[in-house]
């Protein structure tokens, strides 16, 4: 695809402008102390994401794209994410809340100048402007991160956004049948596509039933209320093993009160509402429901042949939808809403065969290993992606409401390990086709 330089420059500045806010909105609407204090074991200080955003951004923008001199060279190690776990980062010679602002925006006035000048050509990092849509896509998933600290976070709520619209009244088929053959799996042609979700690749897909939606609260409870936390038949030996050892009795952040489940969501306790899609699940909760339903997880590679296959034009789409960008008719994505939308929601974003919500709500847990492509190149770091290849991580599909548009399509790849559920998944289910009827 190649693109109008001058409409590129525009597309990666509004992007980098969008992500922006976006990180203005997550590290202003709390006091300092609680941009230093860590919320969670398992999450970052605010304000380390804050700067971590800022130096991968000086780092590839203006040192490496715009040849410029350091800024802050000092403080390269402090937010350097493999030299610092998670849970040591409080203890850090972290920049305060005021100089963490200061030292991004300084960043960003230096890497918009760059952006005006840069040819957009002539090396990898600089062809259709990926570093800059890389960085962008970045700075989006850490305000994925840094909202799911806000979630783990105690007290009064300060984060607002309006209802997701409620979904049509149309009766749809539980499931849609995806015919078997080969399908076009990862991509060649989008411009910003990160490593691990190249080269385009053929693979023969067999034919497979999906869910429409994802999984519902109302279906999980169902699960829950059947006794599945009690009975090891649907778990894996190290899911039931997690069960046991934190004695799991339903999704992360859900509370029972007398006759009624409720969850915490952004510091408002509410009943947990039975057409949502069920957030915050481990892979081993979305295996052990799967497997209780008589069902599956459905791979990577089905779960994308859903997402992307055109049965008519046998041609794999951008996103289920088409090629267009997406809009707020198609999916909920980019934290326009706190929550995912009912089941069954935007009909306008469904595949051509009818699968609703692969894009945006939650991340979708697969049943696959986080792997590479045949001829993956690790691009431009092998801490992106190749550092995490192997039968540790669970990769997951689809994007949540909290991804930014950037950093999401229907050849995006996300991985966590199996325990996680702090993260915004869910899952649908599959099974096989029955090999008589579809011979
Ligand atoms: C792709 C979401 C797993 O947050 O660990 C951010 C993205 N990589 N900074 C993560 C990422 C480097 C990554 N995930
Ligand atoms: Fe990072």
């Amino acid at each position: 695809m190649t693109l109008d330089p001058e409409l590129l420059r525009e597309r990666a500045a509004s992007a980098l402008l969008a992500a922006r806010d976006r990180t203005r909105l997550l590290t202003t609407c709390v006091e300092d102390p609680d941009l230093i204090a860590q919320h969670s074991p398992l999450m970052s200080p605010l304000v380390w994401d804050l700067a971590h955003i800022g130096n991968q951004e000086e780092q590839w923008l203006l040192r490496t794209v715009g040849g410029r001199d350091a800024l802050r060279p000092d403080i390269d190690s402090v937010y350097d994410a493999f030299e610092h776990p998670r849970a040591t980062r409080p203890s850090l010679p972290l920049l305060a809340p005021d100089e963490a602002h200061g030292y991004v925006a300084d960043v960003r006035g230096r890497v918009l100048d760059i952006l005006e000048r840069a040819p957009l050509h002539g090396a990898p990092l600089l062809d259709s402007g990926f570093a800059f849509g890389m960085i962008a896509q970045h700075e989006q998933q850490h305000d994925e991160t840094m909202l799911i600290t806000h979630q783990l976070r105690h007290g009064p709520a300060v984060l607002t956004a309006p209802e997701p619209p409620p979904a049509p009244d149309d009766i749809l088929p539980a499931e849609v049948l995806v015919p078997g053959g080969p399908f076009t799996m990862g991509t060649a042609t989008e411009p910003w596509a990160l490593d691990n979700e190249r080269p385009a690749h053929r693979r023969l897909v067999p034919s497979f039933l999906i869910d429409t939606t994802p999984v519902s609260n109302g279906a999980y409870q169902r699960f829950i209320e059947a006794g599945g936390y009690e009975d090891p038949r649907w778990w894996a030996a190290e899911g039931w093993a997690q069960v046991q050892k934190h004695t799991l009795r339903a999704p992360l952040f859900w509370k029972r009160d007398g006759g009624q489940w409720l969850r915490r969501r952004f510091g408002v306790t509410e009943p947990v509402p039975p057409d949502e899609p069920v957030l915050h699940v481990s892979w081993y909760e979305a295996d052990a429901y799967a497997r209780w339903a008589g069902r599956r997880l459905p791979s990577e590679a089905e779960w994308e042949k859903a997402a992307r296959h055109d049965p008519a034009t046998g041609r794999a789409r951008r996103f289920p939808w088409g090629d267009e960008d997406p809009t707020p008719a198609h999916a909920n994505l980019g934290q326009r809403h706190l929550r995912p939308a009912p089941v069954g929601s935007y009909p306008d974003g469904q595949s051509p065969l009818g699968v609703r919500q692969l894009i945006g709500d939650v991340w979708e847990w697969t049943a696959s290993d986080f792997l590479p492509y045949p001829g993956f190149a690790a691009f431009p770091y092998r801490e992106y992606s190749e550092v995490f290849f192997g039968d540790e991580y669970k990769v997951l599909r689809g994007g949540s409401f909290a991804v930014g548009e950037v950093a999401c399509r229907g050849t995006f790849r996300n991985w966590d390990l199996p325990v996680r559920r702090q993260i915004f998944s869910g899952f649908r289910t599959a099974r096989d086709a029955d090999p008589a009827a579809h011979a």
